[in-house]
């Protein structure tokens, strides 16, 4: 069985490397992105085993986007390919190295139309860890099933359950739906990685201590609260403190900051550390994503991210 599970939508993705608006852009580099995607990469790099469930559509970008996913060493058996639908793409318009854009074509997309027989139970029930975000519940009301279909099997297992809200108001229909869905699954989670926006979104509080108080519903529960540059911060039944960011010299696209840091954070977890050493790992990870272009390119192998940490080059 697998330390990580996760399941999501990955799509191809366009980028541009100029620092213009997509309406000039001339060339386009194509690479793959998708949070839970993201996650589980970055776990297998660090040394975990990570497994990844969707499906794609049975053409070229679908098998682009599973052999990227694969060869980075993610388990992808609970992989389905579908005729009736095509792979999601999306382009990513980079005005400068911190305002990016992104613009989805993902709507009716072959992940879209995953539900809960697609998914793989005893996979699921017998990985330590199930990872997923809010982004999926916001595809279609097949994969809002299927979500709570994984938190149940992962439940039932007493495996833990990681939830990152990755609020994207393009796709929900309406915040106060967001708000509900993303909340109810919020409760059932064990460990919550909200960004400090979500969090205040999510709870009404601004401030972010109340804000991951008001998220914890049931004791056991985990928050960590990313707040960019200034770190993130963590509270759990047993401790709570602030671990403050890794300042980067260059950033070069922030995008896939926020998986990475979960990636962290999930390998920690998985090692049984501290809380604070797991919230450092995930502080680290994030800050090697932003250095390079791409979603999940720059996400660190084990030994890059011990001499990192071990360096205190920052
Ligand atoms: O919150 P992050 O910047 O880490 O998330 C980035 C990913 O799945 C990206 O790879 C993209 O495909 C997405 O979030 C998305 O659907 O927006
Ligand atoms: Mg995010």
């Amino acid at each position: 069985s697998l330390d990580v599970v996760t399941l999501g939508e990955t799509m191809v993705l366009f980028g541009s490397s100029d620092h213009a608006s997509l309406e000039y852009a001339n060339t386009m580099q194509k690479q793959i992105g998708g949070a839970e995607s993201n996650v589980a990469i970055g776990l297998a790099r660090l040394g975990h085993s990570s497994g990844w469930i969707s499906k794609l559509g049975d053409d070229p970008f679908g098998k682009y986007v599973h052999k990227f996913i694969r060869g980075e060493g993610v388990d992808t058996r609970g992989v389905t390919y579908t005729k009736q639908a095509p792979t999601g793409i999306f382009f990513k318009e980079k005005l400068s190295a911190d305002h990016v854009n992104v613009y989805y074509y993902r709507h009716q997309s072959a992940a879209s139309l995953m539900e809960p027989v697609d998914l793989p139970d005893s996979y699921i029930s017998s990985a330590k860890i199930l990872h997923i975000t809010g982004i999926t519940p916001a595809l279609s009301e097949s994969c809002q099933d299927a979500i709570f279909h994984a938190i149940h099997l992962a439940k039932e297992a007493g495996r833990t359950v990681v939830f990152d809200p990755n609020i994207r108001y393009k796709l929900w229909g309406n915040k106060e739906e967001a708000k509900q869905v993303l909340n109810q699954i919020a409760e059932l989670a064990d460990i919550i990685l909200p960004g400090v926006d979500e969090a205040a979104f999510l709870t009404g509080e601004t401030d972010y201590e109340k804000a991951a108080e008001a998220l914890k519903t049931h004791k056991g529960q985990t928050v960590v609260v990313k707040l960019g540059e200034e770190g993130a911060y963590y509270t759990s039944a047993e401790s709570s403190g602030i671990v403050p960011g890794i300042p980067v010299k260059n950033v070069v696209d922030p995008v896939g900051a926020g998986d990475g840091f979960a990636a962290g954070v999930i390998s920690g977890v998985l090692d049984e550390v501290s809380l604070e050493e797991a919230v450092e790992r995930g502080n680290a990870v994030g800050a090697f994503v932003v250095q390079m272009n791409g979603d999940v390119e720059g996400v660190p192998t084990r030994v890059q991210l011990q001499s990192f940490i071990d360096s205190g080059e920052r």
